[in-house]
């Protein structure tokens, strides 16, 4: 039995964030599928059973059952000693840009994605709101990559795997990621790190 057991599903750039991080602290761990696009998030039984919220990703471990992407990610790091903060300072910045990848970065574009690319519903007045909050914040985070290799520092942080969940998925958003040289070049210096893999490697994918 592995040591970790991640609900997810390779469509999921939440569920990715966590996947890759456990992939790259070298963690025993297996994916359990979720078959989102059926419904099994909105089930009553899986909410029950598995989460209250109704999302992936959720980690179990040690008999504990964790959600919200941006705790998981703190949680292994803390477990395993690697891409966390080192000092109190380091801790804040690295919480700064979780909370904003969450509110802003990953979950405009992940809306945008979702209703674009998965459920396929064509240009419309929401899609045309999403893109344009997601290219916002994409300069955000392009300008404060201009400033540092990573978001806090000089090296890979939890706050780095966190704003990346959505940035290798290969769909046509409308958004042209190779616009953003800065995000471009931090996505090959996060692809570089030893055991990398693209989410749709790491995660069951919906048949
Ligand atoms: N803030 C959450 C967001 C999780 C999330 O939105 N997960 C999506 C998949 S990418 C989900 O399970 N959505 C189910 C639903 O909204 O019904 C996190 O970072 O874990």
């Amino acid at each position: 039995m592995p040591d970790y057991t991640l609900h997810c599903f390779a469509e999921s750039g939440n569920a990715y964030k966590a996947a890759l991080m456990l992939e790259l602290t070298g963690q025993d761990w297996q994916p359990v599928f979720v078959d989102f696009f059926n419904g099994q998030t909105r089930d009553p039984q899986w909410r029950d059973e598995v989460n209250e919220q109704g999302e992936v990703p959720v980690l179990e471990h040690a008999g504990q059952r964790l959600t919200q992407s941006a705790l998981i990610l703190e949680y292994l790091a803390e477990r395993t000693g690697q891409f966390g903060p080192r000092d109190d300072n380091e801790k804040r910045e690295i919480w700064r840009w979780m909370l904003f990848d969450n509110h802003k970065f990953t979950s405009y574009y992940a809306a945008l994605r979702f209703l674009l690319c998965l459920k396929k519903t064509g240009e419309t007045q929401v899609t045309g709101f999403l893109r344009e909050r997601a290219t916002a914040a994409y300069r955000i985070v392009d300008a404060h990559l201009a400033k540092a290799p990573f978001m806090v520092g000089e090296r890979l942080t939890i706050a780095d795997l966190s704003l990346a969940g959505y940035v290798f998925m290969p769909e046509d958003t409308g958004i042209v990621l190779t616009d953003f040289s800065y995000i471009e070049a931090w996505k090959q210096r996060i692809q570089a790190v030893p055991g990398w893999k693209h989410p749709y490697e790491l995660m069951p994918r919906t048949a």
